[in-house]
């Protein structure tokens, strides 16, 4: 026998556990997509999803999340308590099992549908892993159970350690910070998934205290009247069409379907999904079913009621989504999650479910409401009309533009190669950057574009106005793309496109503003990876010939702490707070922000785009209230906008 195979039973589990744990720890971003301030993040999402497949089972109303002045998190619950005794098969207490055993989940019978899929679901384990220390605590049986691990090594057996009333888990866990690159929480990204799922299970209590001297403060999240909330939530700053949001639900074939949805007076359509409380980006067969329903559903009823009779055409799928909030959550067993994100829904299955149920439950919903449903069918009418006029808009834009031989736009200082690949555009706020841009680049790679002011409230406005905007149509034809279904990403002049704003609350306008317009109308753009966004610096300081560049104030005070205390003695170290990018000259403004070899910029990813786009309503929405209150709160320059 050699000395491998005498390792049998529990040792031999033992090592299997840890080589599972070691590869989490060799290969992180695997089983947390990253190891930057998402995959910190994830972790508490993970613990939380725990919790809440608790109270999906019906164990379990209120979950209760606190950030420690250490960075430390408490995730406790009131449900059964991860089991404590030994596993029928694995022969060691269940809750060791959960927390040092990969994709343990399974080995548990925990009828419910699992929040599992996309990054969720990969199990406490893989927090466990990447924590330096993790406790936990099950109250069961009248009994509290403690156990204490080290990166995911156990440090501390199970033992009891008092008497208790009640049940739950508590989860105390602090990332390692060998591991993460950021440590800190942030509340506000906290709060938001918090307050998604307690929208997303209604009656669900879920608290979040943050105990850091410097964020103090405590929420509770709980939405007794669920998806309708969450609808009235996305809606606060518009103007619905009908009072209440329209709510289908019911479970169909094992699939748990809620709909809530409302119009409103704008033109844009905000439609959230979700399968077993995951954000599914990518859409999916539960979508595809929504979707096709409700356009036969509200074409039927038009017809039926005779608003469409002398009209002969039928509304599209864009016309009965316009000015539509909708957030559709659906329960599935075994869902099956595709896509490069993991995002979007395969289950064939569900799209004939869903597209019954809102077939049913809409029919019957605008049968009942006829003022509603005649609302609903004006606007729609009306985006039909607007679709029209938009076409022929798009037709003048495409016969102005390069697109069919057209000119480039006089403003445009364009660079001398032809390879789109290796050429890259600056979208310049304002003329006098625009000149200092055009002296200071390096002309063969690197185009100026110029704009003016504020370009356009592209949410509001429909995109036959949109595309009648000066500016709007200056930079479609100088991308040479073209645009909506005209649009042809191999057209793209340039492979880099990049924003460069002021760096204060105008500047983040227009930034938003061209983010908004990029995600409605040439996504593609984004999804390939070609927008940027510049950093200029915000500060100069000098001292003497020596100078440095700052780009928050912890920079602006180290160099001036450097240049303060160096050999030459204290004192005159001038100090300048760029307040445009027009105050700085072109060879500053090409040393800082334009060249290749030394700037950074960023690159705008999806996500960031469709936050962009969902502050562009807070900031051009009806309401004037939540604009004051934007530019009050970010007076400062926000600036890494897509981490
Ligand atoms: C496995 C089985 C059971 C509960 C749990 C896990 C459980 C896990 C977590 C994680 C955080 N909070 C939790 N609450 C419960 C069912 C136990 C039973 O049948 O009593």
């Amino acid at each position: 026998m050699t000395r491998i195979e005498k390792v049998t039973g529990y040792d031999a589990e033992q090592i299997q556990v840890l080589k599972g744990l070691e590869a989490v720890r060799r290969r992180p971003a695997m089983y947390i997509g990253s190891t930057s301030s998402r995959g910190l993040h994830h972790l508490v999402y993970e613990v939380v999803d725990n919790s809440v497949d608790e109270a999906l089972a019906g164990f379990c109303d209120r979950i209760e999340v606190t950030v420690h002045p250490d960075d430390s998190i408490t995730v406790q619950d009131n449900g059964r308590g991860i089991p404590v005794d030994i596993h029928p098969t694995e022969k060691i207490p269940g809750v060791e099992l959960a927390l040092t055993v990969l994709h343990a989940g399974g080995k548990f019978d925990r009828s419910t549908y699992k929040v599992s899929g996309g990054l969720h679901g990969v199990g406490i384990s893989v927090v466990n892993a990447l924590s330096d220390r993790l406790e936990v605590c099950v109250d069961r049986d009248g009994q509290r159970y403690h156990m204490a691990f080290a990166r995911g090594e156990t440090i501390k057996k199970l033992n009891v350690t008092g008497k208790v009333k009640g049940t739950g888990t508590i989860v105390r866990f602090k990332p390692d910070t060998a591991i993460f690159t950021e440590t800190r929480f942030d509340y506000d990204i906290l709060a938001g998934r918090l307050r998604e799922l307690s929208y997303l299970n209604k009656g669900l209590t879920i608290t979040l205290s943050d105990e850091r001297a410097d964020s103090t403060r405590e929420e509770t999240f709980f939405a007794k009247g669920g998806l309708v909330q969450f609808v009235e939530w996305l809606n606060q700053n518009r103007k619905p069409l009908h009072p209440k949001p329209i709510l289908i639900e019911t479970v169909r074939d094992d699939v748990d379907v809620q709909i809530a949805l409302q119009y409103d007076a704008g033109y844009a359509e905000n439609t959230l999904t979700f399968v077993n409380n995951i954000n599914t980006h990518e859409g999916g067969t539960h979508l595809t079913g929504f979707k096709s329903a409700l356009t036969r559903t509200i074409n039927e009823y038009a017809k039926k009621s005779g608003a469409l009779k002398k009209a002969d055409f039928t509304l599209s799928g864009d016309d009965v989504r316009e000015g539509l909030s909708c957030v559709l959550s659906i329960k599935v067993r075994e869902p099956q999650f595709e896509g490069q994100t993991k995002t979007k829904l395969g289950n064939s299955e569900v799209e004939g479910i869903v597209k019954s149920v809102v077939n049913e439950g809409l029919s019957t919903y605008l049968e009942e409401h006829p003022s509603v449903a005649r609302a609903v069918i004006d606007k729609a009418c009306s985006a039909a009309l607007a679709r029209e006029a938009a076409r022929k808009a798009r037709e003048l834009v495409r016969r102005k533009s390069g697109l069919e031989g057209g000119l480039l736009p006089g403003k445009l200082a364009d660079c001398s190669l032809q390879d789109p690949a290796l050429c890259e555009v600056y979208l310049v706020e304002g003329d006098s950057a625009g000149g200092s841009a055009k002296q200071g680049r390096d002309r063969s790679f690197q185009a100026i574009l110029p704009l003016r002011g504020k370009i356009l409230n592209v949410q509001k406005a429909r995109i036959d106005k949109i595309l009648s905007n000066e500016e709007i149509r200056t930079i479609i034809t100088c991308l040479g793309t073209g645009v909506g279904e005209d649009f042809k990403i191999e057209e793209a002049r340039y492979h880099k496109i990049i924003i460069m704003t002021d760096a204060d609350v105008d500047g983040a306008h227009i930034r938003t503003l061209l983010l908004t317009f990029f995600y409605k109308e040439m996504q593609a753009l984004i999804e390939a990876g070609y927008i940027y966004i510049a950093q200029p610096p915000l500060f100069r300081v000098a001292k003497g010939k020596e100078e440095y560049y700052a780009y928050d104030e912890v920079e602006r005070d180290e160099y001036a702490k450097r240049l303060g205390n160096g050999e030459s003695g204290r004192g005159n170290v001038g100090i300048q707070r760029y307040k445009g990018l027009g105050e700085m000259n072109p060879d500053q403004l090409w040393k800082t922000t334009m060249d290749p070899a030394t700037r950074t910029i960023l690159k705008v990813e999806m996500e960031s785009a469709r936050e962009a786009s969902e502050l562009f309503e807070t900031l051009m929405g009806d309401e004037v209230e939540p604009r004051r209150k934007f530019i009050e709160e970010h007076a400062k320059y926000v600036r890494n906008l897509d981490v």
